[in-house]
């Protein structure tokens, strides 16, 4: 009797552990982070986008122009194009001319970065927004 209900006590705790994988397994799918922009010549719309830090976002651009864009996240601000270098980059995704790009990138430390196109003319044409990374 006694062997039998330890038994059942050990079956339980390996369905419940089992179970409580699945779980886990959900719950980083929901935490992947969506966001979304349109481009085109010469802006983002939106042009600030809010992450929390701590999981994954998925950034999806459309753009509706004629004319290729990137979606670039800096390392710190720049004034001018001038000031522009790939170091520069923390993380990049270019949609070509009147494709849909999509892709993932892990957000950097909280904070408010400057995001811009770094095709040539296309940040001081005013192609910039923000992106703030929440703790
Ligand atoms: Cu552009």
């Amino acid at each position: 009797m006694m062997k039998r209900t330890r038994l059942l006590i050990a079956l339980v705790a390996v369905v419940m552990l089992i179970a409580a994988c699945g779980d886990d397994d959900d719950a980083a799918a929901d935490t992947n982070q969506q966001i979304a922009t349109s481009a085109r010549s010469f802006a983002f719309t939106p042009a600030s986008w809010t992450v929390a830090s701590g999981s994954d976002v998925t950034l999806t651009m459309t753009n509706t122009s004629d004319t290729d864009h990137e979606w670039v996240i800096m390392k710190a601000p720049i004034a001018s194009e001038d000031e522009f270098t790939e170091e520069g980059v923390y993380w990049e995704v270019e949609a070509l001319a009147g494709a849909t790009a999509s892709d993932s990138f892990t957000p950097p430390a909280p904070g408010t970065y400057q995001i811009l196109c770094g095709l040539e003319g296309h940040f001081t044409a005013g192609m910039v927004g923000e992106l703030i990374v929440t703790g």
